[in-house]
């Protein structure tokens, strides 16, 4: 680790998941040096604070990078493809929080609970990818269970919430559901044909940011479909888990937008090689780095996005055993998917990047 510290360069500052980069570094107390906010022009005149001292937001260009050390991106695949070369050229390691570099076989691709190891080929390319947040808090829970039993099958099942499209996305999620619990008035005295008259005019209505109306409804496509009828979501979770855990593990996945603010939930069902009792899952998995457990049934104790929401750690709870197969456990997993999901994680690789290479 250098004494004096790092240049870091923060691309796509002003975004969500830029923007809780910045305050990881802050609290974390990260080696900063230098701190350079990055991001589109429209964003030019604004100022970001970081301990307490106001920084002007900068245009990214092509000389961003002349003595940065660290590049942490999340301004979209295609500023990624762009700019991260130049970067890593000017000898900026990147982190890249897209999904451009991720099954790239030169970049690795890193949970820092799951295969930290892979940091140190970061030096092929100067660029390391960070997972798809989906992907993340499902490996951070499963990764001791595959150590201790051996994971052949998982299915998994996504809530995943509206922050994740960002600030547009929310504010239609708002919008939409404020309009229909002001126009639709109706209470339980009255009969139930009068509610879905009510909800009538709101079955197709204009939307901007996803293809259907957001507002008390579940979407089953995130991200574009694919040629097989996934979404690419869905492909992002099978890829990447053969990337990160094992390429031997089968992954078949449906994920799906829910009219929740923030954290991702999961239901996870995974088949073993050995038989893992659900008392042992919990007592793996009370030890395992990144996890708390929430889990007692007779207090309505699971995790919840609420609970998650500014939380380091990803929840996982509901426990139990698949009762229609003979190895095999049901699990529920929520995290808050812009920090475990995007922030800290490139974070906390940058942490050991520092601590270990650099
Ligand atoms: O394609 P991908 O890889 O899937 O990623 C797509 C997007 O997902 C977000 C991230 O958006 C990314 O852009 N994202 C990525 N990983 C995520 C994860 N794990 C994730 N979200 C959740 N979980 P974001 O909103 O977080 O951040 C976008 C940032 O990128 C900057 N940016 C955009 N184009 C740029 C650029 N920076 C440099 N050069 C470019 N050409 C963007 O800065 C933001 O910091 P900005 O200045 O463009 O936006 C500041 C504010 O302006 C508003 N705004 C957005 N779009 C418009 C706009 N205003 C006017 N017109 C617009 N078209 C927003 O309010 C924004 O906050
Ligand atoms: O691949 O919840 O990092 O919309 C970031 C946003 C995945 C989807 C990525 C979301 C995307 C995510």
């Amino acid at each position: 680790m250098k004494k004096d510290g790092y240049n870091v360069a923060v691309v796509g500052a002003t975004g969500a998941v830029g923007n809780m980069m910045i305050k990881v570094l802050e609290r974390r107390s990260f080696p900063v040096k230098q701190i350079c906010m990055l991001a589109s022009g429209r964003s030019v005149g604004r100022k970001l604070q970081f301990k307490g001292k106001d920084y002007p937001v900068l245009e990214l260009n092509e000389s961003s990078f002349e003595g940065i050390d660290i590049g942490l991106f999340s301004a979209g695949g295609s500023i990624s493809a762009r700019f991260a070369p130049i970067a890593a050229n000017e000898g900026c390691i990147v982190i890249d929080n897209t999904a451009h570099f991720r099954m790239d076989t030169d970049v690795p691709l890193v949970v820092p609970e799951v295969n930290p190891e892979q940091i140190g080929k970061y030096t092929v390319k100067n660029i390391i990818a960070n997972p798809n947040c989906s992907t993340i808090q499902m490996l951070v829970v499963l990764k001791p269970l595959h150590d201790a039993a051996e994971i052949k099958r998982i299915v998994v099942s996504t809530y995943q919430s509206v922050s994740g499209t960002g600030k547009d996305a929310l504010e239609e999620m708002l919008n939409q559901s404020r309009e229909m619990a002001n126009s639709i008035q109706w209470n339980k005295e009255e009969g139930l044909d009068k509610l879905w008259s009510g909800l009538m005019p709101f079955r197709q209505i204009e939307t901007k940011v996803y293809p259907h109306r957001i507002a008390f409804e579940c979407l089953p496509q995130i991200d574009i479909f694919m040629p097989n009828d996934y979404t690419k979501e869905e492909m992002k979770m099978v890829w990447e888990t053969g990337k990160i855990l094992d390429p031997n593990i089968r992954v078949t996945a449906t994920t799906v937008r829910v009219p929740t603010f923030s954290g991702h939930s999961e239901s996870v069902n995974i088949e073993t090689k050995e038989k893992l009792s659900a008392q042992e899952a919990k007592d793996i998995l009370r030890k395992a780095p990144g996890v708390k457990v929430l889990d007692d049934p007779s207090k309505s104790e699971y995790p919840l996005t609420a609970l998650a929401a500014g939380e380091d750690y990803t929840l996982v709870g509901r426990i139990r055993e698949d009762e229609s197969i003979d190895k095999g456990l049901n699990l529920w997993v929520v995290s808050d998917n812009i920090l475990k999901g995007a922030a800290l994680n490139a974070v906390q690789i940058a942490e050991i990047l520092v601590e270990r290479y650099i």
